[in-house]
């Protein structure tokens, strides 16, 4: 097994990030690959590979993550690890701060097991800010008999900016699973305050093959009642990880805390589904009344639904930032390389990078943006403008370091005549992805970004655009082709792709951004209407041979009217 392996076996360092929605799928195949030396378990161990490790992307310095929260000025993220590795019943609340979400400090670990209601297990769970500014957490502990109960934890010492030490009071659990499937209830959500000042939360189960997000009511946030009727549930969908549940407004891109409710806005359920192993979401209504969410009609209640990000992206949670007042949503993405095992690589997983959240003026999907705080680490630009790209052709773009890079380009596209013809059996655009790839010559399109590319292209990863001519509209696709982004195959590669709601006859260009970190191409369409995110390990294309192209492999003309890119710098990531 070569390099890779006897570099791990150097440093003596195992990482593993993984979802915070902890499957018994994952204990298994975690718990198989895991080699870790508890003497080595020191938060400043440096990384050991670092191949394809991304440069500003969060990667603690071990496993996987909880909720994220903001408090007093300072961000908190909470993750999960397991500090003596090979035991999984020991999963941790690791935790790091940040003034910015993009520069962050790790701390000791914020809960652990350490109690009879939480002895095999700290896993998911989330924040909430009660009245008088005081933070608690509400996280699912795993009992010696396997039961998944829900835990609550307050911090010791109000005046420590960072909340370092968190105390579960003796009276634990909060919530004992009656009524329930008691070992796949878990992840609850940030809780809201109904008119009549009860608390609720949401809990991810199943019912047999029904995914279920359970109600529970509280009047003192300690003792929790369950609701006779789950907020939702759906059928054949299985179990619902890490729910998310949270308003949106009508108008505009401000965020609402969790507790907003009235005339003016929306409310988005997210589910991740262990089935599928993606995340969908609906926007629907609430109703308070009877505490029942009802999905919209435009909103499909099933794995054909509306996705966060069309790629591999997981175990994702939105908070409230009330200090820019926005909706924040992060997600995780694993790895998919060739040592998927992760026993070769020295760590594994990372977070995309923090996205504002908001409802789309058509009021049918959301949108999403990198935080501003991103652009913070840019530096040297480069700009091209009115550049056409004639139907077969490509340019590069020169001039930076674009293996960690921030790329933002707007498409002109005047004409549509030439678009290929719409298939309405085409319902699943990943599908449609891997037939029409970015080589498959088209109409209007394929045109992008070919990312992470090598100087001859034997490598490239491809962030494109199709556009097709239905009956009376035009179909947009976008598409990441990662099916030659490494010269040897790698475990996980598929084409992502997920469809862009705009009417592009009428807007006659389409933007399109790409975040590039070493491993991980994260794509926002249109502005964020469609997002996708892939991983990807070149083997030439690495460092300052990584290589940026404009493609257009359609039979129209393109141009670009305007392209910035920026190289990105390192920012401060958990001291390593
Ligand atoms: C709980 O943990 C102990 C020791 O870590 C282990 O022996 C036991 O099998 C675990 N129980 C369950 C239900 O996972
Ligand atoms: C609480 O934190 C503050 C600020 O760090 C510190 O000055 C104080 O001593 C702490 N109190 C206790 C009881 O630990
Ligand atoms: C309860 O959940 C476990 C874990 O997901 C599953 O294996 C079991 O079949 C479920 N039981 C029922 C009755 O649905
Ligand atoms: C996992 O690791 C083992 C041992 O290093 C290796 O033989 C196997 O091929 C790996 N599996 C994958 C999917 O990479
Ligand atoms: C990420 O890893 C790949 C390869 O092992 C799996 O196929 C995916 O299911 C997995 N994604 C998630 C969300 O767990």
């Amino acid at each position: 097994m070569g390099t890779l392996t006897s570099r791990v076996w150097t440093a003596m360092l195992l990482v593993v990030l993984l979802n915070w929605c902890f499957t018994e799928r994952n204990i298994g195949v975690v718990d198989a690959s895991h080699v870790v030396y508890p003497h080595l378990q020191n938060l400043q161990v440096p990384f050991v590979n670092p191949l394809w490790r991304t440069g500003y992307h969060f990667q603690p310095p071990r496993n996987w993550m909880n909720g994220p929260m903001y408090y007093n000025g300072v961000y908190h993220f909470f993750y999960q690890y397991n500090p003596k590795g090979a035991v999984w019943g020991n999963i941790v609340w690791a935790h790091s701060v940040s003034v910015d979400m993009i520069n962050w400090k790790a701390l000791e670990p914020a809960i652990y097991p350490s109690k009879p209601f939480d002895i095999n297990g700290t896993w998911s769970g989330s924040a909430t800010i009660l009245p008088g500014d005081s933070p608690v957490i509400l996280y699912t502990g795993v009992d010696r008999a396997g039961n998944q109960l829900q835990n609550i934890a307050f911090p010791k010492n109000l005046s420590d900016p960072y909340l370092r030490e968190w105390i579960k009071p003796d009276y634990n659990p909060i919530i004992f699973p009656v009524g329930v499937n008691a070992s796949a209830i878990r992840d609850p959500t940030t809780a809201w305050l109904g008119p009549d000042k009860h608390w609720r939360i949401t809990i991810g189960s199943r019912r047999a093959r029904r995914g279920m997000a359970y109600l529970y009511r509280s009047r003192d946030f300690v003792h929790w009642i369950k609701a006779k009727h789950p907020l939702h549930s759906s059928k054949d969908t299985g179990m619902w990880e890490c729910p998310d549940f949270f308003p949106v407004a009508l108008e505009g891109k401000k965020g609402l805390d969790t507790s907003a409710y009235g005339e003016g806005l929306k409310h988005v359920l997210k589910v991740s589904l262990d089935a599928t192993r993606f995340e969908y979401y609906t926007v629907g209504k609430y109703h308070h009344d009877h505490d029942k969410y009802v999905p919209d009609v435009t909103s499909p209640d099933d794995s054909t639904g509306l996705r966060l990000d069309y790629g591999n992206f997981y175990a994702s949670k939105t908070f409230y930032d009330p200090a820019k007042q926005r909706r924040i949503l992060w997600g995780w993405s694993n790895e998919s390389d060739r040592a998927a095992n992760e026993t070769t690589k020295g760590w594994s997983g990372i977070q995309a990078i923090p996205r504002v959240l908001w409802l789309d003026s058509n009021h049918r999907q959301v949108v999403q943006w990198p935080i501003e705080e991103l652009e913070s680490l840019r530096k040297n630009k480069v700009y091209i403008h009115d550049k056409e790209v004639k139907t077969g052709h490509y340019f590069e773009v020169k001039g930076i370091q674009t293996s960690q890079a921030d790329v933002e380009v707007m498409f002109d596209v005047s004409s549509l005549e030439k678009a290929e013809a719409w298939n309405p059996a085409w319902t699943n655009p990943q599908e449609l992805c891997g037939i029409k790839k970015a080589e498959v010559k088209g109409g209007v399109g394929p045109f992008g970004l070919l990312v992470l590319a090598s100087a001859r292209m034997e490598e490239k990863t491809a962030v494109f655009f199709r556009v097709f001519k239905a009956q009376n509209k035009h179909v947009v696709l976008m598409c990441h082709d990662p099916t030659r982004s490494a010269l040897v195959p790698n475990v996980y590669e598929p084409t992502f792709a997920g469809f862009v709601d705009i009417n592009i006859a009428k807007t006659k260009k389409i933007s399109l951004r790409s975040l590039i970190d070493n491993s991980v191409v994260e794509s926002f369409g249109a502005g964020g209407k469609t997002c996708i995110t892939s991983r990807v390990y070149p083997t030439l294309a690495i460092g300052s041979d990584a290589h940026l192209f404009v493609f257009n492999n359609g039979l129209e003309n393109i141009k670009v009217s305007e392209l910035k890119a920026w190289e990105i710098r390192k920012p401060l990531m958990n001291g390593s």
